[in-house]
């Protein structure tokens, strides 16, 4: 399989987590797409364009054995479980335990997302950023770490999917200041675990996951190239070809 995805390995990775997880890691050839900027912080155009096997050139975007190009970071995590080799599930059966695990995800990926147009907003000049964003998208993440807190206090049946996304949210709100240095207009300082003391237990103890540990913090080592991801691209596409797939 081929994962395209962004190396930062300052915050943490869902998909990562869950391939770990799911035991698929050696199965997987990872290829650094910079849609914006590379981990020095330089604009990177189109050079690291995957729309032709992505109509929405985002990462991540998984690519199986067969060229099946699945995007969408929740259809991959769903993709890799399903092939999970090491007997772990992140989804819990069907019930309440799923639905909130399924539940958490979607929060916890709406919280990342709207965390990362806060990011982008902060790219333009300070004039010409729109207030308006920050004060409609804060509420929502506050409210949405206070639930999650609760969550927490009530404490969890092992690890699953929405944990996988907890982490990979809250982790982005320090890699924003660290790497991007978002000033941000309405929190500057702001702490997601201030006052929520049950998060920050439960975040510590989560990165110490194997599956976190293994990349959290750590630098990515191999080829990060434009090349090396356009390279990927067209096997990807080779693929297709070999097995007609789309
Ligand atoms: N809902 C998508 C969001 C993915 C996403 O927005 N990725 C960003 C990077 S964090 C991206 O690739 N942006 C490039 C672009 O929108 O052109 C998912 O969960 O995979």
């Amino acid at each position: 399989m081929h994962l395209f995805y962004s190396p930062f390995h300052s915050f943490v990775h869902k998909v990562l987590v869950t391939a770990h997880e799911a035991g698929l890691w050696d199965q997987i050839t990872f290829v650094p797409t910079y849609p914006f900027k590379n981990r020095k912080g330089e604009d990177q155009g189109d050079k690291y364009s995957i729309a032709e096997i992505n109509p929405l050139n985002k990462v991540p975007t998984l690519a199986t054995e067969t060229g099946q190009v699945i995007f969408g970071s929740q259809s991959i995590v769903e993709y890799l479980d399903n092939r999970s080799v090491s007997g772990r599930h992140l989804y819990p059966a069907a019930g309440e335990k799923r639905w909130d695990a399924l539940t958490r995800l979607a929060l916890a990926d709406m919280m990342f997302e709207t965390t990362v147009q806060m990011v982008m907003e902060g790219w333009h000049p300070q004039d010409q950023q729109r207030i308006g964003l920050f004060k409609w998208i804060w509420p929502k993440i506050m409210r949405g770490l206070d639930r999650l807190e609760k969550s927490c206090a009530r404490g969890f049946d092992g690890f699953d999917i929405g944990q996988a996304a907890m982490l990979h949210a809250i982790s982005y709100m320090d890699f924003r200041i660290r790497f991007y240095s978002a000033k941000d207009p309405l929190y500057p300082e702001f702490d997601c675990f201030g006052g929520r003391p049950n998060l920050k237990t439960w975040f510590d103890q989560a990165c110490q996951r194997p599956s976190v540990l293994n990349h959290h913090n750590k630098d990515f080592a191999g080829d990060d190239s434009a090349e090396f991801c356009q390279k990927n691209v067209q096997e990807v596409l080779q693929l297709q070809k070999q097995h007609g797939t789309i």
